[in-house]
């Protein structure tokens, strides 16, 4: 029998290493076990074309300019957009490893201007809540090494902070923020209450897209 209750869309951001895959992965499991409908995504979504040269990019094996390189991202947003949204219709829950935030804020980061970065992404469905987790970039350096892929460099994770804190201020109705440095368990315990808070009320939430 097909649900009438749609499901939620929730998107993890934050800075490189922050965190974000760990809880998202434990928020994954707690609704599973709870029997609650659930898929995980993240972006970039590395398995399609498209991902495949963001990938690629990423690895340094390919050079693309800022302006390509940041549409490509979007590309591949768009080319999940449709199946996210049939899975959220259905009653799926959606916990999504970055988005649209963080597809600004690299290439902002780059040095691109903030609203030529939005545009591509107008339209996009909007995420019912963005769970923020938040560190001090040097610290994060202190406590974990960075890996061998682009943007993982400490200036350029200064400025991917800063603009992730504008993000949080200007988008603040569904936007939550978290010190990363919490234990593991209190960050989850957490967002898991105000998730399950929000699985109650998304029957009456329409969907809404990026303005
Ligand atoms: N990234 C991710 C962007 O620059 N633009 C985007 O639109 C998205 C979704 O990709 N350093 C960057 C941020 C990360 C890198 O992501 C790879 P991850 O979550 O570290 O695998
Ligand atoms: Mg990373």
């Amino acid at each position: 029998m097909e649900s009438n209750k749609r499901g939620a869309f929730i998107v993890f951001e934050g800075c490189d290493r922050v965190g974000k895959s760990t809880q998202s992965n434990q928020l994954f499991e707690r609704l599973k076990d709870k029997g609650v409908a659930v898929k995980k995504i993240n972006f970039p979504n590395r398995s399609t074309i498209i991902g495949d040269v963001i990938n690629r990019f990423l690895k340094n094996t390919e050079e693309l300019s800022n302006e390509v390189i940041h549409l490509l991202f979007s590309a591949n947003r768009w080319e999940c957009i449709s199946s996210i949204q049939a899975d959220l219709m259905a009653g799926t829950t959606i916990i999504c490893d970055r988005y649209a935030y963080s597809g600004v804020v690299y290439s902002v980061a780059k040095g691109l201007d903030f609203d030529w970065c939005w545009a591509p992404d107008l339209g996009l469905l909007k995420p019912d809540v963005v769970f923020y987790l938040k560190a001090n970039p040097d610290q994060l350096a202190s406590r974990d090494s960075f890996g061998n892929e682009r943007y993982e460099k400490l200036e350029l994770q200064r400025k991917v902070s800063e603009l992730f804190d504008h993000f949080n201020e200007r988008e603040s109705s569904y936007w939550h923020q978290f010190d990363a440095f919490e234990t593991k368990q209190e960050l989850h315990s957490k967002i898991s209450t105000i998730t399950e808070n929000l699985l109650l009320q998304v029957a009456e939430k329409p969907l809404e897209r990026l303005t």
